[in-house]
């Protein structure tokens, strides 16, 4: 018999799933209509769990799951997952730390790139023929340059280091701020959240954000000044998003890309005319390499969780 696992979000890697099917008898609670019935008829059985990140598991699930041994988040932030209830209940939860560094990083860059260069207001000026229309160069506005622009990084684990490490390839000089300074890094550590953002043209944010909700407000915005830009590949709830609708609309701060959102899939629309605001929808670990290295590691969870050892790197056990 087949270990019973309940999957909560779609996995987009065919090999992920092919391995998950041969392995398990999966349960994908997305699929179907009626979710409180399928757990009250399943529930009993499952002894593995595969969340999202942001979409993480409540403890009401949890607690309807009496055989559960193992907890495997598709992703590297633990925000949506009760840390302390799992470890009340010596439940382990694991995360992908690491396999998704690379394309994370790449994504913040791209953001920067497009918001400051303004690429999609461009690609959308030839695409609707609006270049053949008005092929003066006065149609369409000059952009800024991203090279050498002071780089604020607000979290510097895996992600902010790798963003780092692009960003000096620009030749920006960068500092950050984290809960502490971290002596082995070559980047100047402000401790204040509101100083980091008046030295920064560009605020990366690549912080967890179970501790750090709504510190991006109309503070630190305004601190961030008229050209400067927000980034965030991080979490939605970082900042308060009706100060940065406000700050970009007033032109307190030049722009934003934005990979994350207080309540996705709902994105302010107050956001969508803005030819300096760059929109993604939740897409920075959305490749085949991340999205592979991570399923590798849910399927690992998986493995030792239901083999009633400790999963490697659990968080809670
Ligand atoms: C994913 C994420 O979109 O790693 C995270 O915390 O939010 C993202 O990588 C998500 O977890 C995919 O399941």
């Amino acid at each position: 018999m087949k270990p019973h696992v309940l999957q909560l979000n779609p996995i987009l890697v065919p090999a992920i799933n092919d391995k998950l099917n041969e392995l398990y008898t999966v349960h994908r609670l997305f699929e179907q209509q009626d979710k409180t019935a399928y757990l009250a008829q399943h529930g009993a059985n499952i002894r593995g769990v595969i969340t999202g990140g942001h979409t993480g598991i409540t403890n009401a699930m949890i607690e309807s799951l009496p055989a559960l041994q193992v907890i495997a988040v598709n992703g590297v932030g633990t925000d949506a997952v009760d840390l302390e209830f799992a470890r009340s209940r010596k439940l382990p939860v694991t995360a992908t730390f690491g396999a998704l560094t690379e394309d994370v990083a790449d994504l913040a860059i791209g953001l920067i790139l497009a918001s400051c260069r303004e690429i999609c207001s461009g690609n959308d000026f030839v695409k609707t023929g609006n270049w053949q229309k008005n092929p003066h160069p006065g149609a369409i506005p000059l952009s800024r340059r991203f090279s050498g622009k002071r780089v604020g990084i607000v979290g510097m684990g895996k992600v902010g280091r790798a963003i780092a490490q692009r960003a000096a390839a620009f030749d920006c000089p960068i500092a950050y701020t984290d809960l502490r300074h971290i002596a082995e890094l070559p980047y100047n550590f402000v401790p204040d959240l509101l100083q980091l953002a008046r030295d920064s043209d560009i605020l990366v944010l690549a912080a967890a954000a179970d501790k750090a909700q709504g510190i991006i407000n109309a503070a630190v915005l305004d601190a961030l000044g008229k050209d400067g830009y927000l980034i965030n590949i991080a979490r939605g709830k970082l900042v308060v998003e009706a100060d940065l609708v406000d700050a970009l609309t007033r032109g307190a701060i030049a722009g934003a890309g934005l990979d994350v959102f207080v309540d996705e899939p709902n994105v302010p629309e107050a956001l969508f005319p803005m030819d300096r605001v760059v929109l993604q929808a939740h897409r920075a670990s959305a490749t085949v390499e991340s999205r592979t290295a991570m399923g590798e590691m849910v399927l690992a969870s998986l493995a030792a969780g239901l083999a009633g050892q400790r999963p490697e790197g659990s968080l809670t056990t």
